[in-house]
This record gives C-alpha cells, structure tokens and sequence, in this order.
C-alpha cells in the first residue's frame, strides 16, 4: 500500500488529492514544518533530497512531484489520468508533467525571493518581472477556453499546474490571469480535492510567504 508522506502546507497536497481521485486505499503520514518552513528531520531521513513530496510503496522511495504523480498511475492508475501514449494529447502531457516545476517554478519562486530584497533587489526587477510575464502569460494564452491541461479530462498534469496556480494567487499574481483564475477555481471545487483538504488537515501556503520589506 502507498504511504503518502505530508508535509504540512507543501506539494504533497498534488499527492493526496491524486490518490483520493483515484479512490486508493493509502496510509498518510503527517508532519509539521521545522521552524514553521523546512522539512523536519525525520522527512529529510525519507530522502536524500529531503523535499516533499515523497512516497513509499512496496520497498520503494519515491520523491519530485512529477515522478511521484508518473509512478502512482503507472503503477496504481489503471490507465487513468493520463493519456494513451503516442497520442498528440500524450506529447502535452508529457510537456505540461514537466515544464510547471522545471520552468514555471523558477521565475516564480525568484519573484518572491527578489520581492524580499526591496530596493536592493530593484536591478533584477525587470528581468524577473519579464520572465513571469512570459511564462505566466504562455499558460494562461494556453488554458484559455480550456477545463484541464489535456483534452476534456483531468490528467496528472493538472496536479502540477494546480499547486503552481495556488501559490501565485496566494502571491496576488494572477489578477491579470482569467482564464489560469478560472481553471483553479475549478479544480479545488472537485470532490476528491476537497477530500484531500479534509484528510491532510492544515493547507494554508501563505505561512510560507516570505514578509515583503
Ligand atoms: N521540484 C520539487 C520541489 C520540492 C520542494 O521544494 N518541496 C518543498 C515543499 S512544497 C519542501 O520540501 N520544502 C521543505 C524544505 O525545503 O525543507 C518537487 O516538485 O517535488
């Protein structure tokens, strides 16, 4: 059976809402944020990168989101989730599984970290500033008019583009973002979203937004 290790207010909240879509049978471990924002040790001991998400199955550790996500439909999803390999929706997926944290996080998380710096931190505004801008502006030309990330169905992709979506509307970053508003809206309006709030307790990321000087 899956363990899904949670950190408190973190990305593990793709992996809970994944396995209640799915309907598995799982165990959750929980555990508090060190110094309200690291994972504490017992968390680093799971993995070497001592980052969340992780989760254990069958002997095996398994951490970063987007392989966590892979191997739970791999291995657990009975085709479902994700599209049929080969397809033009699957060549998407295969693009939005990847692109959320491997390009879209790092302007993001630059903007709060630059934010933090004030007028110290004035030379780098243009050029973070202008990369969220490309970035958030090619997801929301994307998702215009659109449900989920693929085709007419949830996909792992959405739990990636979801908890993105989440921190930058928590970061006051998405008011020129309809359609991105819109689609989150969505999303956490799905029951088995709601049910993984309900069984992961504590939720709020704004505990992990730095204060502004
Ligand atoms: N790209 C990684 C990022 C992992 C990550 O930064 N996780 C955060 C939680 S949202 C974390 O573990 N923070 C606690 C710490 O750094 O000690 C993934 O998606 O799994």
């Amino acid at each position: 059976m899956i363990t899904v290790h949670h950190l408190a207010d973190s990305r593990s909240q793709r992996v809970l809402w994944l396995v209640e879509e799915l309907g598995l049978d799982y165990e959750l471990k929980f555990y508090p944020r060190a110094d309200g924002m690291f994972a504490p040790p017992e968390y680093q001991r799971l993995h070497g990168l001592g980052k969340a998400p992780v989760i254990t199955d069958d002997g095996r550790t398994i951490a970063e989101s987007g392989a966590v996500i892979e191997y739970i439909l791999e291995v657990h999803g009975g085709g479902r989730l994700r599209p049929i390999v080969g397809t033009d929706d699957w060549v998407r997926y295969l693009q939005w599984m990847h692109l959320i944290e491997g390009s879209v996080m790092l302007p993001y998380i630059l903007n709060i970290y630059v934010g933090m710096l004030g007028a110290a931190g004035a030379p780098l505004y243009g050029r973070v500033h202008g990369e969220v801008d490309r970035h958030f502006g090619f997801l929301e030309t994307e998702m215009t008019g659109r449900d989920f990330v693929v085709g007419n169905d949830l996909t792992g992709a959405d739990f990636q583009l979801t908890f993105l979506l989440e921190g930058a509307s928590l970061s006051e970053m998405l008011g020129n973002y309809p359609a991105l508003s819109r689609y989150l809206a969505l999303m956490q309006a799905r029951p088995a979203y709601i049910r993984a709030l309900e069984r992961g307790g504590s939720y709020d990321l704004r505990r992990l937004m730095p204060v502004q000087s």
